[in-house]
């Protein structure tokens, strides 16, 4: 059996990674085979079950805020598996070789789902509610809202560790989620595909006017928020 450490050094702080190499969070693979593809087909299937829970697990959360709260926090969701090219790409633009073990220990976005939100309010709700479920293990956050990416980029990160039960064991895989709102999923979608259109040569000027329609974005964002809010008290005050 592979005995693979499914952990990253890119995400975490130097506690972080303490502890998860004490807690061992590792990834057993049944079928290493010699050629990788058994091994490929193991990995997908797992990472696959953990997108799945993650999928299910927020529809239900949204399901009952809806039901306790009347309000929805939830727009919709979006899950993926990253492509065996771009997973290729990553492990390359990160110096390591492609085999199955770099790709669960260093590339955390293997499954991904995004939750897209109305209010900025939403998102922490949402990443606290995520924090609380007690099977889950959050290895990692990123908060680019608070400390938006130079681009402009503006989404909350989260890794989380799901607990996979196979026929003869438990495995945990990673899952990265990306939670915002509306507004900053339609620039974040605008700006991915000129960074992939322009293989990331996109002209000053570009990259400028994007910066500047992600502080508009946030600013349009906050007001959105602050209406709603006086909305809800309208609504109390009734
Ligand atoms: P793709 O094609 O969307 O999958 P790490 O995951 O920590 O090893 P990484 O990938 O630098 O390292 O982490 P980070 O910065 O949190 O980015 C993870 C994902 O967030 C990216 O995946 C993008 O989907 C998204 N993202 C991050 N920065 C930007 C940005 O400036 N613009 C846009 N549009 N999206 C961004 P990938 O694998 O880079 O790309």
């Amino acid at each position: 059996m592979a005995n693979i450490h499914f952990c990253s050094y890119l995400w975490y702080t130097e506690y972080e990674m303490a502890r998860i190499l004490r807690e061992g969070v590792t990834m057993e693979l049944k079928k290493p085979g010699d050629n990788g593809i058994d091994s490929w087909r193991e990995v997908t299937l797992i990472y696959n079950a953990a997108l799945k829970q993650m999928e299910t697990k927020m529809e239900i959360l949204n399901e009952e805020f809806q039901h306790v709260h009347q309000y929805n926090p939830i727009e919709h969701i979006k899950a993926r598996m990253k492509s065996a090219e771009s997973i290729v790409k990553k492990l390359k633009r990160y110096g390591y070789d492609s085999t199955i073990e770099n790709m669960v220990n260093y590339i955390n976005d293997i499954a991904g789902i995004r939750i897209i939100c109305s209010f900025t309010s939403d998102i922490y709700r949402i990443a606290d509610m995520i924090s609380g479920q007690k099977d889950l293990k959050v290895v990692a956050t990123k908060d680019y809202i608070t400390y938006p990416k130079e681009s402009g980029y503006r989404s909350y990160h989260m890794i989380v560790s799901v607990p996979v039960y196979l026929s003869d064991r438990i495995v945990d895989a990673k899952v990265e989620v990306q939670i915002r709102t509306v507004a900053m999923d339609f620039w974040a979608s605008l700006e991915h595909k000129i960074h992939y259109k322009l293989e990331g040569a996109a002209p000053a000027k570009i990259k400028n006017e994007l910066v500047e329609c992600a502080k508009l974005i946030a600013d349009l964002d906050e007001r959105m928020r602050i209406v709603n809010e006086d909305i809800l008290k309208l609504g109390e005050d009734l």
